[in-house]
């Protein structure tokens, strides 16, 4: 059978066009695929264009919930034609009542132990609307991604995606992963995952996974034995990795330089609600200039609209910005993603201000927080955002972040410079809700059928 995997894009690009990075789970479901049918992988994120009359008879659409709408209109049109459309991906996972609307089945979870057995049914024509493992797979029987398919390669780093671990114990209220990929983590065994590593031309990594550092001897036996493989990468982890100096020297020597961690919240009460933050500021501002020391960059990220958020939550997180001298910023709004405790408070409240999920991308003001408005939110978020991205304020945070060297500073530069651009507040400055008369009430057929007209 022939078979097309597609990534929709939201009806926004939302990448920095300096530091693309082509995602992973296509060619991992490629490479799950058996060798008898023939596919192909589209990402459209990346300009690449559907042919809805192609010869395919299998539509695979990966969804998360900001591209869930785009996948739909994709799906409706290739039912148009006949053709089997299948979903998965974690917005599918999350609402697999809704996605089967619009397709003929979805997977929930993940895929390994079940894309075979789909392919089965619809070549016997037995096709079930859902697929769900009763538990979560083992990683240790890996699979090598179809890198041969990812078309895209990616921005100026030119950077590989690649998984080691799937599962987070810290179960944050606002997040899916914990929920959907277990508590605990799963790992995918090393010497694979350095044959892949060797197989991939790129010099530059980005690891997928919540945190790379959560198993620590993991972590650490796999730093050891990429120690040779002279690659550079960046990846996410929680800041706890600081406090162990020999992970933090390893993760240096096998190529880190960059690491993206969640503090999500510096006040008093949003830094005692998440247990992967150190307790006090003054620690989290160590932490960072022990990683610095060591030649690691942080890229912090920060979430505003907690419900215990007041107006003073901006000037607590652009200290913590300074005197740490984050090398960069991620400002998240608060988003209610559909499966988490965070959304099932919010939507019973009536404080959700818009169902359209193409403004759930964590960079727009759609809820209403219990201390601050709206308006107020947006104001202090776009201002924190300029204010650390200004031309100033990057020259003030250069050093020590670029002492390392010269790679290090262009990376600097460049990220810098790209969110400098990306986060121009001119481009998404409003509070987005629903027109009046357009009711919140999570029924996606408006916005599928608009786009369809
Ligand atoms: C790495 C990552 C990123 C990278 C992406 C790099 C890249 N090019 O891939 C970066 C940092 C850029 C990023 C950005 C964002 N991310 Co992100 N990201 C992740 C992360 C940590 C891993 C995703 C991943 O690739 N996993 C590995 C692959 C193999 O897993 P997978 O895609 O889930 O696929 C498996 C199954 O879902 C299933 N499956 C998936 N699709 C399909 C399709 C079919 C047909 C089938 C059968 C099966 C199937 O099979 C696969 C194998 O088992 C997840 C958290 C997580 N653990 O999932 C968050 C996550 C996906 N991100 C999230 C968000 C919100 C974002 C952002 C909007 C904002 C932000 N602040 O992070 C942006 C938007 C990105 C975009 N669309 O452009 C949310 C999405 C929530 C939601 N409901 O949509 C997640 C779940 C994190 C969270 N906090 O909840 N992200
Ligand atoms: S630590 Fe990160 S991945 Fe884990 S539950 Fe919290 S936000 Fe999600």
């Amino acid at each position: 059978m022939k078979i097309l995997l597609i990534a929709p894009c939201s009806f926004q690009e939302q990448r920095p066009d300096t530091m693309d990075i082509p995602q992973l789970t296509l060619s991992l479901i490629a490479a799950l695929t058996p060798p008898e049918h023939e596919i192909q992988i589209i990402e459209e994120v990346y300009g690449e264009k559907i042919d809805f009359d192609c010869d395919c008879e299998i539509i695979g659409i990966s969804i998360m919930t900001q591209t869930c709408i785009r996948g739909y209109q994709i799906a409706t049109e290739f039912k148009k034609r006949g053709k089997i459309v299948v979903f998965g991906g974690i917005h599918a996972t999350a609402m697999p009542d809704e996605a089967i609307r619009f397709g003929n089945s979805v997977v929930i979870g993940e895929a390994e132990g079940l894309w075979d057995i789909v392919l089965d049914d619809i070549k016997h024509k037995r096709l079930k609307p859902f697929y769900k493992l009763d538990q979560l797979p083992d990683l240790q029987s890996h699979v090598r991604p179809r890198r041969d398919l990812i078309k895209c390669s990616s921005g100026k780093f030119s950077i590989a995606p690649i998984e080691t671990t799937r599962g987070c114990p810290y179960n944050c209220d606002f997040c899916t992963v914990s929920r959907f990929f277990g508590t605990k983590q799963r790992h995918k065994p090393i010497r694979d995952i350095i044959a892949d590593i060797e197989s991939c031309k790129e010099k530059n990594f980005f690891f997928l996974d919540d945190n790379i550092t959560g198993d620590k001897r993991y972590a650490k036996e796999l730093f050891r034995e990429m120690i040779p493989q002279n690659k550079i990468w960046v990846g996410q982890a929680s800041i706890q990795v600081a406090n162990d100096p020999e992970l933090v020297r390893l993760a240096y020597k096998s190529g880190c330089r960059a690491l993206l961690i969640g503090f999500e919240s510096m006040s008093d009460a949003g830094i005692s609600q998440y247990r992967k933050t150190l307790k006090t500021i003054d620690e989290n501002v160590l932490a960072i200039k022990k990683l610095q020391d060591n030649g690691i960059m942080t890229m912090a990220s920060l979430i505003f609209g907690l419900d215990t958020d007041t107006t003073e939550v901006f000037g607590v997180a652009y200290e913590f910005l300074t005197r740490s001298k984050a090398a960069f910023f991620q400002a998240c709004v608060m988003t209610p993603y559909p499966g988490t405790p965070v959304f099932n408070k919010l939507r019973a409240q009536g404080r959700i201000l818009t169902d359209d999920w193409r403004r759930f991308d964590a960079s727009k003001v759609i809820i209403r927080p219990e201390n601050i408005s709206p308006e107020k939110l947006l104001e202090g978020y776009d201002k924190i955002k300029w204010h650390f991205y200004s031309n100033l304020t990057i020259l003030k945070r250069a050093y020590p972040n670029v002492k390392i060297g010269f790679f290090e500073a262009l990376l600097y530069v460049t990220l810098n410079k790209g969110y400098q651009k990306k986060n121009n507040p001119s481009s998404f400055s409003q509070v987005y809700q629903n027109d009046p008369g357009n009711p919140v009430d999570f029924n996606v057929d408006k916005y599928v059928e608009s786009l369809q007209s």
